[in-house]
This record gives C-alpha cells, structure tokens and sequence, in this order.
C-alpha cells in the first residue's frame, strides 16, 4: 500500500468555520404543507447524541429495532448480528469485521420491500419519473406499472434464459425505467446485479463480466445523451466475443411500454390471449432449455449454430418468431450465445409472479469499483443490511418521507445510483426521477427545469456537476422557482466551500440545507453527513458520523487512534454496519488485504480527514493510488496498465492533480522505448504519440479516465528497489516542487530536476 506523504500540511485555521444554522425545512414551508411531515427526529442534536451512541454501544437493540420497523421480512430474524447480538439487550460481545452476519435466520426479497408492498398499498403512486434526455418525453410509472414491468422481466430470466438464485447478471444500460426494473427483477428472483457503467469500454465491460462469472448480459441497443446516439449494443458486442461465460444476452430494442405509453393498452392486449399462449409458451421453454443444453454439451459447430439461427433455428425456434437468436449470433464468435428480444420476451408473460425468500446474508448485488491495483475489485453486498441502511440514510439524513420526490442526479453504474436513485427512495415508497440526460443539453438549466417541473422536493448531486453549473453564472437560473426543494446533497468528492456557499445560496436560496455526504462503494450508505434539519453545518464538512459508524481518525504512520479537537490522519472505522460489504467477488483474501491489513483491526477508508475544534470531520481526499475525476473513482494503476500496453511505451506513471472542473484530473508520465531515437523527434511526431495514448486509454477504460495532462519524460523517479514515487510526481503537479520531502530514498535524484523542466514547458 502506497500512502501519501503523512503530513497533509494543512492548516488548522482552514477548518476554522463557524456552525451554520440548518434550517429545519419544515419552519420555512407553509404552515399547511409543513404539517405533513413529521420529522424523524425531534430532539435537535441531543437525540442525535442519543441514538448515536445507543447505535455503537448497543448495536443489536439499535438496528433490531429499525430492521424490524423499517423491513418487511417474510421470516422474522432471531437475532441482529452473529455472534452476540440479540435483537432486543443486545449483547455484551460487538460485532466484530471478521465474523460479523446481520439479521440471523431473517429472510426477506429487496424487490418485495422496495416495490410490491407500495404496490399493494398504493398502486397508483408514482414510483419512477423517467426524464429522457430529450426534455418532455419522458413518462411516469406507478408502483402498479413498476411490479408489472419488474414481473415480467423476472420471468423472461428465469423461464427464458434460467437465471438461478445466485448467478450474476451484468447490466449494461442507460438510465431509463427498464434498466431500475432489471435490477429489481434479478434481485426478485434472488440473483445478484451487476451494473456496468454504460461509459465503461468494451474492454472494461468484458473484464467485468469475466471476473464476474455472468451468464446473462442485459442491454439497449441504442442509448441517447446530450441528444446524441450511442451504439451500446455494439459495446456489449465486442465485449461478448471474449466473454465464453454468458449464454444469454437481452436486448430492449425500444423504451419499453412503461417509457412510452401510459394508456394500459398494452396490458389489456395481454391479458385477451395470455392463457392459452402462456401454456404454449411453458412448453416451449422447457424444450428451448432442454434444447440449448443439449447443443451446448454437444459442442455444436458455429457453422451448425449459424444455419439453426439463420432458418429460425427448426422447429422449436419457429416458436420464438422475432426473438429468437438474431441471425448475426456467428459474429460474436461464441456458438453458445443466444440473443433475445427485449420486449417480445418480456410480452410472453403475465404480470405477477411471487417474489424469492432470500436469507438476510444473500448477495444483492455486486459492483466493480477502483482500488489501489489494477484490476477492478467487485464490492458484494448483502440484501438485509444493506436495505435496512438504505432506507434509515434515506429518512435520517435528508427527511425523505412518502410523499417526497427525490431527485439523485447519479448514474445507476454507480453506488450512488443503487442506493439514492434505485433502493433508497422505493424503500421509503416516494418517487425518484430517473434522468437519462445530462445537466448542460440542452441547456444549463436542465436540472433547474427538472426540480421545477417534477416538484423535486430533494436534489442530490457530485460537486463537479455544480462546479460546471456555478461556472455557468446565475443566469440558467433565473425565471425558476425552486420551491419545492427541502433538503439539497452532494457527494463523491470533498466541495470546495464557494461551491457549498453558491449552492446553498442560488439553487436552496438560503432556505434549504446543503447535505455533504461521504460514504464509498463498500459502504453501501451514508457514513459521515449532517441530518437534515439538525446539525449545524459547516460548508465543506461532512459533520459527524451516522448511526452506527465508529469512526476513527488514526496516525498514518503508527497506526494509532489520534483523539480529540485538531486531529489529522486516515480515516478507519472501529466496528462493522450492516450495509457494510461482505467481500471482494471471489477474492475474500483481496478484502481483508486491502481493507484490513493497512491499519490491523480497523477498516482503512482510503481517505485522509481531519476533525476539527467542534469534533467536525473534514475529508481530506485519497491517501491510495485513487483518483477522483468527476466523482468517478479509477485506479492509476489501471490507467498505468492500459498505457504501458502500447508498443512505443517503456513504462509509465499515472497521478491525480487538481483540476477546477473535474476536482482531480489524470497526467500520465511516460517514458517512451529507445528514448534516444525520440531526441530529435519533430513536434508533430510527439503530438501523435500523445494522441495514440488517449485513444488507448479512451478504448480500454473509457473517456473519461482520458489524460488531461501528458508528459513524455527520460525516466521516472524511482526507489532503489525499484518503486515509481508518485508522490514526487503528484508534488511537482501542485507546484509544490520546493516542498518534495524526503528524496534520498530515490536511486536516481537527478531526474527531479528533469521532472520539473518537463512539467514546466507542458
Ligand atoms: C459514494 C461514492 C468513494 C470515495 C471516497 C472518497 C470520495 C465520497 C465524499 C468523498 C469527500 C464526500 N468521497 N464522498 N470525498 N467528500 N462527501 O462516491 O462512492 O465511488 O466508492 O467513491 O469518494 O474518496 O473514498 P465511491
């Protein structure tokens, strides 16, 4: 583990802010509106100390209590946590990050909680509001529509495809109703979802689904942003021709009818022929599987698989008419591939089908994120623990109640998007807009557009988006009302303290509070953040640690727990919470060595913090071989890996600096092979090697992993055994060259001078 520098060099004074009020909402709404919330809590700060405690001391009784009031189980747990925990005293023994299990012996389905028992009590609530990314065609769903949709999807992997409980299944879309069912339907049936972010490149999205193991890829043909066409499906393509892992893929071809049309008319067409082309249908299933076995074991010939799909594929294919595998299967290169049509598939089937009893530990879900190596690591969460926290972060955090409309401005590829567009807000039962745009297209007034149209009563976004926005000027937001807005949010990255200052001023109109959240993928959930309406905050602190988080701020070298007012070092967490991830995919010795070993018996976050005079905690950025571009986290190993591959590279180093826009920007130092031969190479020359290292980093990982900043160098600073110091590096880029700390461990001290010449004439 390569940590910066220990001393921060940051100075006491920046964190000198004074507490600002936070606004209780509700004393600014009207009085008739305000006396529809009743807010969860009442007690101010001294409440919040309450439950805080009560949360780490008696974690059993504490998050028993909630799982029981908050989930609806289909079997009740025995206990909160493995080994002591009784749900009600607690025990005397804290769950510890070894053994610890939530909930035991409860079972429970994620989709049942976040969409059926909405369904049951008020079907016609809206459940979704899709924003296409061209403005007002978008559609609303009810929580009706939404178990409809979600239904019928279960089936086709099920009955279509043989999605069993467990299996992983990879999906690749862009934001849109569909995509938010497909997950709620692979958890419905107890398999677990893994999202690629549809930015991601054919080569990561291959990676993924490797390590994954995924038998079925769910996709969209076409995808639309910022009004233009994206060719997804011809990503998961090329992905899928070294994937020998998935069998099925499912491609919506269209919206789905929930993204086009509200008439029910489609439903009713349905339901006149359903039966008998239902029984018609179970049969051919059980033949088309008996079938695709048998062809598979057999090692059928590509040749032979191509005639069976161009002819239809004999007589038990004629059955799937349109959808049955699409006569360029061959392509992929992979005779066990069958490609079905989204919304025929989906047409097949009637719209309920029960939900799977999943045991409180079961995987929800699995999602690749960015550590300090180079491959991606594959965050598993568990169902209960991680929908108890969810839905808890929801109200305690931002005052979400049932008839909010929460508006996360994240992509579901992300954890924020899992937990704050997907889970979080159908958990509660509210509504959450699902927007497949982006915040400039076609204007910087989108977002606005959307609060006010939607009624938006919360707003949750990345500080770069609003570094973007702030830099538009004010002038996107005139003519907007914004009243409907209670409680505002960011998080992924720390906000600079004019961003909060602007954002709580121009878009709450110095009426709502700002929410700071910090918390990452292995999270699940908020772990630091203020409550709305009770905190004080402080712009450009996250406060204070939510239910349940023990945090700690350690020494970065000794390791030990540095208490009290004015403290800065890494941030690590004493105990485990429910939505704390359980492993790393097939790699549990991976979890440990990369969340455990660093600082032994804590959980290492990855982040440098500082606590202030007020016990107020500050996130000071990564102290890894992480980069944060845009709130989206990527490792500069990873980045190091896809750039050494081209043939003209001898080695490379890859380091985060600040960027105004994107908060962290990637610079990638590369020294080319036969640097000599490069001496007398024409400008020209050199501009296209830099071309080609964009383009390699653009295909393999995607663009926006792309460098902003390339420096072709003689060589690298290097220990005597051989290890890059970016830190030197990261340094020279902050203009920081008189502050490089200790260098004599560098076997070649003269390339420092190199280094800043290089840097200088960029
Ligand atoms: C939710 C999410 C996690 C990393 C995390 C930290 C950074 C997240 C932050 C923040 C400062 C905040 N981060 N929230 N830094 N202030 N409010 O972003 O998850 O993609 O896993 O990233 O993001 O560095 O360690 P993830």
């Amino acid at each position: 583990m390569l940590l910066r520098d220990s001393s921060h060099n940051v100075e006491a004074h920046l964190f000198d802010v004074a507490p600002i009020e936070n606004v209780t909402p509700r004393e600014r709404l009207a009085p008739q509106l305000a006396d529809q919330y009743v807010p969860f809590i009442t007690g101010g700060m001294d409440e919040y100390w309450k439950l805080y405690r009560e949360s780490i001391e008696q974690p059993g009784r504490f998050f028993g209590e909630h799982a029981r009031r908050l989930l609806s189980w289909s079997r009740m747990f025995d206990a909160a946590y493995y080994p002591a925990g009784t749900g009600g005293a607690g025990g005397s023994t804290l769950p510890t990050f070894d053994s610890t299990a939530w909930f035991i012996n409860g079972q429970l389905n994620a989709c049942y909680n976040a969409v059926d028992r909405w369904a049951i009590s008020c079907p016609d609530k809206i459940a979704l509001i899709y924003e296409a990314d061209e403005p007002g065609s978008g559609s609303k769903v009810t929580y009706r529509e939404l178990l409809a949709e979600v239904c019928q999807i279960a089936q086709v992997l099920t009955e279509s495809m043989g999605v069993r409980k467990g299996d992983t299944v990879i999906v690749y879309m862009p934001m849109i109703p569909s995509a938010i069912a497909a997950l709620l339907a692979i958890a419905r049936i107890g398999a677990i979802h893994s999202v690629v972010f549809a930015g991601y490149s054919s080569n990561s999205l291959r990676d993924r689904i490797n390590d994954a193991g995924a038998r079925v890829v769910l996709t969209k043909q076409e995808s639309r942003r910022a009004g233009k066409i994206v060719e997804t499906k011809r990503i998961v393509d090329e992905a899928l021709k070294q994937t020998p892992c998935v069998e099925y893929v499912l491609v919506l071809q269209h919206q789905s009818r929930t993204c086009r049309d509200r008439t029910g008319l489609h439903a009713r067409k349905y339901n006149a022929n359903s039966h008998h082309h239902e029984s018609a249908l179970h049969q051919h299933h059980r033949h088309h599987r008996h079938r695709f076995h048998h062809r598979r074991h057999s090692h059928l010939s590509q040749q032979q698989a191509k005639l069976q799909s161009s002819n239809g594929g004999g007589s038990n294919y004629n059955l799937r008419s349109s959808s049955s595998i699409s006569p360029d299967s061959s392509m992929f290169g992979q005779s066990n591939l069958t490609e079905l049509d989204w919304l025929t598939e989906v047409s097949r089937y009637k719209p309920y089908c029960p939900c799977e009893p999943l045991d409180s530990e079961h995987p929800l879900f699995l999602l690749y994120t960015s550590g300090s190596t180079g491959t991606p690591k594959g965050v598993l969460h568990a169902v209960a623990g991680y929908l108890l926290e969810a839905r808890m972060s929801m109200e305690y955090v931002f005052d979400v109640h049932a008839n909010d409309v929460v508006f996360t401005a994240g992509d579901i590829g992300w954890v924020t998007g899992h937990t704050y567009v997907v889970y979080g807000p159908l958990l509660s039962g509210c509504t959450t807009v699902i927007f497949e745009g982006t915040p400039a297209y076609p204007s910087y007034s989108r977002y606005w557009d959307i609060i006010d149209r939607h009624k938006v009563t919360h707003f949750y976004v990345a500080p770069t988006a609003l570094r973007m926005l702030k830099r538009a000027g004010d002038g996107p937001l005139e003519g907007y009302d914004l009243t409907s807005l209670r409680c505002l949010g960011t998080v992924g990255e720390p906000i600079a303290r004019e961003v909060w200052e602007w954002y709580a001023e121009k878009v709450g109109r110095g009426r709502v509070p700002v929410i700071d959240t910090y918390w990452q993928t292995e999270s699940g959930s908020h772990m630091i953040a203020p409550l709305a309406g009770v905190t004080p905050l402080k712009p450009g602190s996250v406060s204070l640690p939510f239910f349940g988080i023990d945090a700690v701020v350690l020494d970065t070298v000794t390791g030990k727990e540095l208490e009290g007012p004015c403290k800065e070092g890494v941030l690590a967490v004493r105990r485990p919470w429910p939505s704390f991830a359980r492993t790393l995919w097939r790699n549990h010795s991976r979890f440990n060595e990369v969340y455990f070993e660093p600082y032994p018996g804590y959980y290492f976050t990855g982040d440098g913090v500082a606590r202030d005079k007020d016990g107020f905690l500050w996130i000071l950025g990564r102290v890894d071989d992480v980069v944060n571009i845009s709130g989206h986290r990527l490792s500069t190993a990873e980045i190091e890996a896809v750039v050494s591959e081209d043939e003209t590279v001898a080695e490379c180093a890859v380091v985060g600096f600040a960027d105004e826009l994107t908060g962290q920007a990637v610079a990638a130092f590369v020294v080319l092979r036969n640097s000599a031969c490069w001496e007398n190479a024409s400008e020209d020359e050199l501009q296209s090697i830099k071309r080609r290292i964009l383009v390699i980093v653009r295909r393999d990982i995607g663009s926006f992993a792309t460098p902003k900043l390339i420096v072709l160098v003689d060589d690298l600073p290097k220990t005597r055994s051989g290890k890059i110091m970016r830190r030197i590096l990261r340094k020279i880029l902050a203009g920081e060259s008189n502050k490089l700390g200790d260098v004599s461990t560098l076997s070649n001290p003269g390339v420092v001078k190199h280094l800043i010449d290089s840097v200088q004439f960029k």
